[in-house]
């Protein structure tokens, strides 16, 4: 279907190309194309091209921009999300009121000023008053937006009290997280332990690894109002742990701890009254392309009440049911860091 709107679209371009040059070679066979009421009318039809040309554009510029409303992200789930949705807003009016002011600008003025042998064009080199306008406004204008979003970053980024150490760790193709347990503490893990039962590479001669918990199935769970402290690991090639909801992105590289803190604020069952979709759910996405099924690295996020989030917690691996690492003489002394994957 759309290979045949396209199709048909060219075709039409093709043709009125036809007809406009037959409309020249006409006129030049009758001899009226150098004649001055030619030219005017030609710039007075192009004239109300611009301005037809506007009116649909900003039109459909309209249309479009409501319509594709109803594909929007809801509300932001997390603390730190709803003053980075009112930032972005705040971009978007500036850039929407500015768009539509130079738009009709540069087509009505080239409607109006058009030569029509009326009047004369005239020369106009320089205005320092207006030039200092246009460059002092949008300094100001894009300064303060600048320092705002940086204000938001520091605050994103600030080491909050009291969070909950989580790890997300991604693999061609799925997540698993791990959970630190009581002691808030993600034992040490090691790329060179990673066996079908330890699919972590847990370090189990490491105590703090003894009370975490990791996920079994393709869903995770985080407790309401709980500032989250994510660790990101990858185990084989770049991957992106993008959060839609919580308005929260981080990459995953291998040999390195990346982080993210977040705080979810609206747990799934609020979030479907909110939405009016009872089968709504939060989820984790790979936004990386980082292999042919990059697209099945999706994985449910559940946001329970923290009573809810306990219940749930007791259902999933323990650490401490992982066989005990292999001899350390196996491992490479180098790579048997902290949190090294
Ligand atoms: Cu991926």
């Amino acid at each position: 279907m759309t290979l045949l709107i396209t199709i048909t679209i060219l075709l039409g371009i093709i043709v009125l190309a036809r007809l406009m040059t037959i409309v020249q070679l006409s006129s030049e066979l009758t001899g009226s194309s150098d004649s001055q009421e030619e030219q005017v009318r030609h710039n007075n039809s192009n004239g109300f091209g611009f301005i037809v040309f506007m009116v649909l554009g900003l039109g459909l510029f309209i249309y479009m921009t409501i319509d594709y409303s109803k594909h929007l992200l809801p509300v932001s789930a997390s603390e730190h999300g709803v003053g980075l949705d009112k930032l972005l807003n705040i971009n978007w009016a500036i850039i929407g009121v500015v768009f539509f002011i130079t738009q009709i600008a540069l087509f009505y003025f080239s409607y109006k000023y058009r030569d029509n042998k009326k009047h004369e064009a005239y020369f106009y080199p320089e205005n320092y008053k207006l030039e200092l306008i246009w460059t002092i406004v949008p300094t100001i204008v894009l300064t303060t937006l600048i320092i705002t979003g940086l204000k938001q970053w520091n605050g994103i980024f600030s080491e909050k009290e009291n969070s909950m150490n989580v790890q997300v760790y991604g693999y061609q193709f799925a997540w698993i997280t791990r959970y630190s347990g009581p002691d808030n503490i993600l034992g040490k893990s090691n790329y060179k332990l990673i066996t079908d039962d330890n699919p972590l590479g847990l370090d189990a001669s490491d105590p703090a690894v003894k009370d975490d918990i990791y996920t079994t199935g393709n869903e995770m769970h985080i407790p309401l109002g709980q500032e989250l402290k994510f660790q990101f690991n990858a185990r084989d090639v770049i991957h992106s742990a993008y959060f839609p909801h919580f308005r929260a992105q981080m990459n995953l590289v291998p040999g390195m701890n990346t982080f993210f803190s977040f705080k979810p604020t609206i747990t799934t069952a609020e979030m479907r009254k909110i939405t009016g979709n009872d089968k709504f759910d939060y989820v984790l996405l790979c936004n990386k392309i980082c292999g042919v099924a990059h697209y099945t690295m999706k994985m449910k996020v559940v946001v329970d009440t923290p009573a809810d989030f306990k219940a749930w917690l007791k259902s999933q691996k323990k650490a401490s049911e992982v066989k005990a690492a292999p001899p350390v003489s196996t491992l490479n002394s180098t790579a048997n860091g902290s949190n090294s994957i």
